[in-house]
């Protein structure tokens, strides 16, 4: 049920739905005793391409718990299965995935699902494909991660069974030691060759399946940190130099992506780690490719984001945040390693940053609570994580509040929603135009490469150079929010609500 707004700044066409948007924000500037500030109005035209293409999404480390529990849920919910639990009959769902299983408000008491603002992609069309650097086929891969009950992986057995990751691109030196094992699949050849196989893998999938669009995204081991070398990664061309003369020092994730990239294919980074080396994001930007990370926003990291928000905006000043996780799966097992558990360190340790620099009044120029992150690998828990957080923070008076957390839940079925998230939402805003009337010559542009608008989604949000960067988790959700009702002719919710206390 598609939400069509009767107004006369919005228009339907047979292609397009157009919409005049009046974008009103601020602009600020500190002067010694005061603050100088200018509303402005920019008038913009949106237009949003209503026919949904033909999508394919192919996933690096299908064959993981996240890209197994993902392909197992879009069967699931395709097939409407249904399965018995201790509980009764459970039918296949979406819950945790912000376009298939929330609403945004229209009007007292009219909501809609948030898929039904613009046309979007129906998972249920979603076409599915991948590499791995493990063999095992998605029927096995499922099995393994021991995510699902074994009455639904029995089911999905035959549905998922001739799933076969691709050959993937592994290099030993940036993942744990303990992965080595499970490199049974890996191309051979230069980092040229590898890069031009990914391509043909693209396009085979591409071609197999008559799709309109190809989004790639990463889902796959946590890889160490990348150095940024002047002259190597530094620049697109540098990158391109450097990735025909077979640099040891780039990893598979940046070849992954400079293939996506360079095939037109929109790149997602579900990892924490810095695969978008500026010159891959030059050369993003360079051919107008979409690119969003890194590392999904699931469980821990996202709590925190609501949590210090509300915090730092009742005044409250959060002084010490102790978050400590433990499981069992593969990627703790990978995490166990000290270099990749500080590529997540550190994704999950600045989503505090912007929230605490907007409060002078808590925190002095430069002053931020102590932040520790403590992840551990314990095998028996599996893939059911444990995150335990303590915020201490100061209240009125020199009094103290401590709250102290505790969650228990399936990893991998908190990041699955994620995925389809990311790709459904990243193929829509790249079906979105903009231009402003009132410069000259104005033309209809995509939005930037950088696609901020799925900071919702990543612990690390990337934004175009210079921005800023926002990690309040209900800012992130009101700009996904808003910017779909501007394109849809539907005013930003402000909760104001005046309609009801104005007289
Ligand atoms: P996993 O270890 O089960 O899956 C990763 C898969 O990637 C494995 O099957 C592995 O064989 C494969 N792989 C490794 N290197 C590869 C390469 N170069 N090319 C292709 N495949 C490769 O891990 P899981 O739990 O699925 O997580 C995946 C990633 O998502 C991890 O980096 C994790 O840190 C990240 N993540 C997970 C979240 C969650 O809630 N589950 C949240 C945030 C991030
Ligand atoms: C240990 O924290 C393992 C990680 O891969 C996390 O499970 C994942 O990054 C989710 O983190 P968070 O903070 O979003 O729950």
């Amino acid at each position: 049920m598609q939400v069509v707004v009767n107004s006369p700044n919005v228009e339907y066409t047979n292609k397009y739905i157009i919409s005049k948007y009046d974008y009103q924000y601020v602009e600020a500037q500190k002067e010694e005793s005061s603050i100088a500030v200018n509303t402005l109005t920019e008038k913009l035209m949106f237009r949003t391409q209503r026919k949904v293409p033909k999508l394919g999404v192919m996933l690096v480390g299908w064959g993981g718990n996240n890209g197994a529990s993902f392909t197992a849920a879009l069967i699931a919910n395709k097939l409407k299965l249904s399965w018995t639990t201790r509980k009764g009959n459970q039918d296949a769902n979406w819950f945790g995935s912000v376009t298939q299983a929330s609403t945004v408000r229209i009007a007292d008491e009219v909501h809609v699902p948030m898929s039904h603002l613009l046309p979007i992609v129906d998972p249920n069309n979603l076409i599915i494909d991948g590499w791995d650097i493990s063999a095992l086929d998605l029927a096995a891969a499922l099995k393994r991660s021991e995510v699902f009950p074994p009455d639904l992986v029995e089911v999905l057995k035959p549905h998922m069974e001739k799933r076969k990751p691709r050959a993937a691109i592994f290099n030993q030196d940036y993942v744990a030691e303990n992965q080595k094992s499970r490199a049974d699949n890996v191309l051979n050849g230069s980092k040229l060759d590898q890069v031009k196989t990914i391509m043909d893998d693209i396009e085979e999938f591409r071609n197999q399946w008559k799709l309109d669009e190809v989004i790639v995204l990463w889902t796959a081991t946590t890889e160490r940190f990348t150095s940024i070398v002047e002259g190597i990664n530094d620049t697109a061309e540098n990158l391109s130099k450097a990735i025909k003369s077979n640099y040891k020092d780039i990893s598979p994730s940046t070849l992954y992506a400079y293939a996506a990239i360079s095939k037109g294919c929109t790149y997602i980074n579900g990892s924490p780690q810095n695969t978008f080396v500026p010159g891959l994001i030059e050369l993003a930007e360079e051919k107008k490719v979409f690119i969003a990370g890194d590392d999904f926003k699931s469980g821990q990291t996202k709590l925190k984001s609501v949590l210090v928000d509300f915090l730092v905006s009742a005044g409250i000043k959060p002084v010490s945040i102790v978050s400590y996780n433990h499981l069992g799966n593969n990627d703790g097992r990978n995490l166990s390693a000290p270099e990749q558990f500080r590529s997540k360190e550190i994704s999950k340790s600045n989503v505090v940053d912007d929230m605490v620099a907007s409060n002078s009044i808590l925190y002095k120029p430069g002053e931020k609570p102590d932040h520790v992150v403590v992840i551990k690998y314990v095998p028996y828990v599996g893939d059911s994580k444990r995150a335990m957080d303590e915020y201490i923070s100061e209240i009125m008076m020199g009094g103290h509040n401590t709250l102290v957390i505790h969650n228990t839940c399936e990893d991998s079925l908190l990041a699955a929603p994620l995925i389809l998230d990311l790709v459904l939402l990243a193929e829509l805003f790249s079906r979105i135009e903009v231009k402003k009337l009132e410069s000259e010559d104005a033309e209809y542009t995509k939005l930037h490469p950088v696609l901020s608008v799925l900071s919702y989604l990543c612990k690390a949000p990337l934004v175009p150079k210079g921005t800023p960067i926002v990690n309040s988790l209900f800012r992130q959700r009101a700009c996904i929010e808003n910017i779909l009702r501007a394109c849809t002719g539907l005013p930003p919710e402000t909760n104001m609500t005046l309609e009801h206390k104005v007289p």
